[in-house]
């Protein structure tokens, strides 16, 4: 298949912290087969970032941490478009006209801006108001047409094509409608302390999440640590989110099914099962974090990357933004 006729993939993540083994189990892990068939695109959104005030230096610093990630944990460089959102003006370009065409009314609605305005109460800035608008931006430049995402951004990816159709009512068919991308081996890695809730980086309580960065040691203390229940089978059941948590955890990692982790560990105690789990992961890793930290030693490397990446989704973006310009009346000719 031709660059140009495959379809197209594109996802953002924020460079706000470690990646957790969830987003590598449920996420990330299933990007990195997707090359084949579709163009991909993975932009590290650091203009969505400073929707909450971010430390300068620190901001930088977690954009190439995040870009090390991506590439240690298999997104070849050669094959997906890595690169950073600020370095693509055609990001800001159309979410400044997008704005033009949502309603503060659909914005009221969402979620996720109720949930950051009351844990930023000192810092509601219009930026994290208008945070979905340049989501949909970063979609919608590239013609997409599947965008991995988790529950939480499904209501962000709601709007995005509510916003597409309106558009393409107005306009003609501009821009593609995009679909959500769920992974065929759809694993929610849950909390290690909180079983009921999703593995996230932003969780306060450590012992709950699994940073890609931490040390064996970390990892089987807090695998130890876990919570199961009162009884002493391992075996999944509605009644033992805990346990269910682990096999999950430990089917994905060692490729083994739930019913063939059940039977490894049929007869034998919690300790035994959390250790092995925490071992698994943490041998898992190692390869992972090793390269990690070769790239990361490798500022420049990082840096040409990103750029190479920019300049590709430069151009891909490039029609799209000029129909966009064109349709809306802007004089074109520079
Ligand atoms: P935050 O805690 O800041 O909301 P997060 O930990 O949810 O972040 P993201 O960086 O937003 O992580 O997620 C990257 C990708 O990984 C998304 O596609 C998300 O759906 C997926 N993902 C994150 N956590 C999990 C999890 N526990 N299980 C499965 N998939 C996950
Ligand atoms: N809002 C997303 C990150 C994100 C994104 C995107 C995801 C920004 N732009 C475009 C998919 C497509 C988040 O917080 N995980």
């Amino acid at each position: 298949m031709s660059e140009k006729s495959k379809p197209i993939i594109f996802s953002g993540i924020q460079p706000t912290g470690i990646p957790t083994l969830g987003s590598f189990l449920g996420a990330i892990k299933h990007w990195e087969r997707l090359s084949s068939e579709y163009t991909c695109l993975y932009c590290v959104v650091d203009m969505h970032s400073i929707t909450v005030r971010q430390n300068p230096a620190e901001l930088r610093a977690n954009g190439r941490e995040m870009l090390a990630w991506l590439i240690a944990l298999g997104l070849d460089p050669g094959k997906n478009i890595l690169y950073y959102q600020s370095q693509v003006s055609a990001h800001a370009e159309l979410a400044w006209i997008l704005n033009c065409f949502t309603y503060m009314g659909e914005l009221n609605r969402m979620t996720q801006f109720k949930e950051k305005s009351s844990k930023h109460a000192e810092n509601i800035n219009a930026g994290l108001y208008t945070y979905p608008v340049l989501m949909a931006a970063d979609i919608l430049l590239f013609q997409t047409n599947l965008v991995p995402i988790g529950d939480d951004q499904k209501q962000h990816l709601e709007l995005c094509r509510d916003v597409a159709g309106r558009f393409n009512n107005i306009y003609g068919e501009i821009f593609a409608m995009p679909e959500p991308y769920i992974a065929p081996v759809g694993a929610r890695i849950m909390g290690l302390q909180t079983p009921e809730n999703k593995m996230s980086k932003s969780e306060e309580n450590v012992n709950d999440t699994i940073f890609l960065s931490d040390a064996p040691d970390v990892i089987i203390r807090k695998f130890k640590r876990a919570v199961t229940d009162s009884g002493n089978q391992i075996r999944v059941s509605p009644e033992k989110p805990g346990i269910n948590n682990l096999l999950a955890i430990y089917s994905c990692v060692t490729g083994k099914t739930l019913a063939e982790c059940e039977s490894e560990f049929a007869g034998q105690g919690y300790g035994h099962f959390k250790t092995a789990v925490g071992e698994a992961v943490s041998e898992m890793l190692k390869p992972y974090q090793q390269e990690q930290s070769r790239l990361i030693a490798d500022a420049s490397y990082l840096d040409k990357i990103a750029a190479e990446g920019a300049a590709k989704a430069h151009e891909l973006a490039a029609p799209t933004l000029a129909k966009v310009k064109a349709a809306v009346g802007f004089n074109t000719t520079l």
